[in-house]
């Protein structure tokens, strides 16, 4: 299986890293988004060196329980970010998004793939995609950023999400986006419990009905925390065995914010498996 971006073969025969990079300026001064845009490349190089397929960029709009960011500032956040590792790196990139406009804008600027947590549920999201004839990854996500860790409630956590997904898809064929450039992700702590979680993930094999490439995020990710006690800034060793345990349960990429150990984990389930 091979995804098309924009020219760059990106090939899904073997699970792949795709590398996490926020463009959040901890500071609102032109100062402050230099710095934070040297970083971003910096980091997008690092990432690239140590073994990542994809980077993927993203301006926080999405983040769980984060303030929703205006058009202006994540366009000015992210858009001279994916610019500048297009010119610099060969490494394919991705935009983390859900607003058609920064998509079009991140795709004009270099960016070859779109990511978005709500699964091109913006008005026009879905033409827009189809325009700009990019692979994209639809994601799942129960109720709002803000409020979805209130009471996330399931039938039956996989099956209803699946059958989401498999509705969504739908809907991106009938716009036009053939099949071979979608992929799916479960949206691992957007409205879900640690149980729902836990089933996800051990059941992660049954979205292969779906037909299409399976990516997924756990890294760093409070249900770690859960299990093992631990502060996000010491989940790197959960965050390797997650990612593994979702390779092999059939996912083709995960998202990670720590490349060099986790592809080196994935060189050690490839070799095994070979
Ligand atoms: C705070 C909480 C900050 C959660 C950031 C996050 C996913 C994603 C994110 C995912 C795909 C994070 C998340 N998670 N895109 N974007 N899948 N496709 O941990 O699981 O990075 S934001």
């Amino acid at each position: 299986m091979i995804l098309d971006c924009h020219g760059q073969r990106i090939d899904l025969d073997t699970p792949l890293v795709m590398g996490v990079l926020n463009v959040t300026p901890d500071s609102f001064s032109d100062g402050g988004r230099f710095i934070a845009a040297d970083e971003a490349l910096r980091q997008a190089g690092q990432m690239a060196a140590d073994g990542a397929a994809i980077v993927d960029i993203g301006g926080e709009s999405t983040r769980p329980g984060a303030d929703e960011v205006s058009l202006d500032e994540e366009l000015e956040r992210v858009i001279p970010v994916v610019e500048r590792i297009h010119d610099a790196f060969e490494v394919p990139v991705s935009i983390d998004t859900s607003k058609p406009v920064v998509m079009r804008e991140a795709v004009s600027a270099g960016a070859c793939l779109v990511n978005d947590v709500t699964a091109l549920g913006a008005p026009g999201a879905v033409e827009t995609v189809a325009d700009l004839d990019v692979p994209v990854c639809l994601m799942h996500m129960q109720g709002k950023p803000r409020t979805m860790q209130d009471a996330p409630q399931y039938r039956d956590v996989v099956a209803d999400i699946i059958e989401y997904l498999s509705r969504r898809l739908a809907a991106c064929e009938a716009a036009g986006i053939d099949r071979g450039r979608l992929l799916v992700d479960p949206g691992f702590g957007f409205g879900k419990t640690l149980e729902h979680n836990l089933a996800l993930l051990r059941g992660l094999r049954a979205f292969s009905v779906l037909g299409v490439p399976t990516l997924v995020g756990l890294s760093r990710k409070s249900m770690l925390g859960l299990v093992t006690g631990r502060p996000v800034e010491q989940r790197l060793a959960a965050s390797v065995a997650a990612a593994l345990i979702a390779v092999q349960n059939g996912a083709s990429i995960v998202r990670v914010h720590d490349v060099a150990e986790t592809v080196d984990a994935l060189k050690l389930w490839q070799a095994v498996k070979n």
